[in-house]
């Protein structure tokens, strides 16, 4: 059993009242929307081909309802309805499934002690929210996270909105690595150095969980190519060659104004959806390619099948923004958020999958989250009011920044011209201050974390708390 303190009761406890008045109200007043029977997840350990050295064993996936246990399903949802999973827990290990970029309610957020407690082996958790926005999202567990995600279970979410505009075509590339070694079988899953640093790399890359796949498309067509960065390490650069490639959306977001792809900057947590005007000529390759390194290298590839559609981007309508509240800068209070290395070496323990070491931190606090007993929140929050994080990054590396439960605007950063991109994940660059504006408009605790799972886990997380 896990120590459960008196506030984790306390909290398990509410959450289950909370649901009991719910279902209560809905059920005699007729007043919520039917509830969707639920998407089955079920949480268990596979193999899978991924190179060729044959069959890698101890992948951890979800299967669907038949049973299938591949990559983790692509989950369709559309925007304003009501969605339902049921996680089955068949692995060794507590679980739990966290819906990166979501604006749902805190009881569905998938941390384990903070909003929710374990799912044991055996057990099952059933997750029912409304998602409010479009896009492109992903889910993974928030337990023991750099097993769990970096032996598998990262998931691409797409929210549909009815009225997006038509595309001949849509490709979904769950990108991420895996630490093999040469026999296709698991190493260790990082190094201390290298936690200290950029986070360890995996060996094998893939866009789902194949090397350099390659899809048909029809040539002279408008392809939505949605990429959902989901690799516990890696940032890429994109680039895509043989084609024209428009950025329409970054993190789920309409971009406020659209600009060909070149060398765009992309981390772990983030996602992108870009429009692809196929060639015209059948058999065309384009290529999407990672640049970051010494070595650009092949993602994955297009190919344009059939007689030419001949489309032009310009006749793409615009995306419609996502209904996301705009902070009111002239009250705005500012939080002063510092990312910083932590000369602690000493582990905090954590049964949720502890590295055992502090490398990280945030405003001075190392923290690796969901632990039995949580550090003070970094503020706390009132609900509806503007905040503006003023987020530091006094370290010489990169660090995808995540809220949880709300999005934010870009408003400035000190060393680059940046878009009012609506986000939940900003790349802070090293000596980079920049300024995000948000409505804490959803109640309870909410991580901001490193996506590099090892600057996450070994110190650089914290929640704020809206009240
Ligand atoms: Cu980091």
């Amino acid at each position: 059993m896990p120590l459960l303190t008196r506030r984790n009761l306390l909290k398990a406890s509410a959450v289950a009242g909370a649901y009991g008045v719910g279902i209560g109200i809905a059920g005699k007043f007729g007043l919520a929307e039917a509830a969707p029977e639920p998407q089955v997840l079920k949480a268990l350990k596979t193999q899978a081909t991924l190179t060729d050295a044959g069959v890698t064993k101890n992948i951890m996936t979800w299967a669907d309802a038949q049973g299938g246990a591949a990559m983790p399903p692509v989950l369709r949802m559309t925007k304003g309805k009501p969605y339902a999973a049921r996680l089955t827990n068949t692995l060794d290990e507590p679980t739990t499934i966290h819906w990166h970029g979501l604006r749902i309610p805190n009881k569905m957020d998938g941390v384990p002690f903070m909003t929710q407690p374990y799912v044991y082996t055996g057990d099952s958790f059933d997750y029912a929210f409304t998602p409010p926005d479009a896009g492109t999202f992903w889910y993974h567990p928030h337990c023991n996270t750099l097993a769990q995600m970096g032996q598998g279970m990262t998931g691409v979410i797409v929210v549909d909105d009815p009225a997006d505009p038509t595309f001949d075509s849509e490709v979904v590339l769950n990108l991420r690595d895996w630490r093999l070694g040469g026999d296709g079988q698991f190493i260790a899953a990082f190094r201390p150095r290298d936690a200290a640093k950029t986070g360890t790399y995996g060996t094998v890359r893939t866009a789902n969980w194949h090397q350099e796949p390659q899809y048909d498309a029809p040539a002279g067509g408008l392809i939505r190519l949605r990429i959902a960065v989901t690799d516990v390490t890696r940032i890429f650069s994109l680039k895509m060659e043989g084609a024209e490639a428009t950025v329409i959306a970054i993190d789920g977001n309409p971009v406020p104004k659209r600009f060909p792809l070149d060398l765009l900057l992309i981390g772990p947590g983030q996602r992108l959806d870009l429009a692809v005007r196929m060639p015209d000529s059948e058999g065309a390759v384009a290529t999407l390619e990672d640049i970051r390194g010494t070595t650009p290298k092949t993602i994955a590839k297009l190919r344009s099948v059939g007689t030419s559609l001949k489309r032009n981007v310009g006749d793409l309508a615009a995306l419609a923004e996502n209904p996301v509240a705009k902070a009111d800068l002239s009250s705005a209070e500012k939080i002063s958020v510092v990312l910083s290395a932590t000369a602690e070496n000493a582990p905090v323990d954590s049964i949720c999958g502890t590295l055992g070491y502090s490398f990280w931190a945030i405003n001075k606090v190392p923290w690796p989250g969901d632990t039995s007993d949580p550090t003070a929140p970094l503020s706390e929050l009132k609900l509806g009011k503007s905040y503006i994080l003023q987020l530091e990054n006094v370290t010489p590396h990169t660090h995808p920044i995540h809220l949880h439960g709300m999005s934010f605007t870009v408003l400035s950063s000190s060393t680059r011209e940046v878009m009012p991109l609506v986000t939940d994940t900003y790349l802070v660059q090293p000596d980079e201050k920049v300024q995000l504006a948000f409505v804490a408009d959803n109640l309870g605790d909410w991580l901001l974390h490193c996506h590099i799972i090892e600057h996450q886990k070994t110190g650089m997380t914290s929640y704020v708390r809206v009240v």
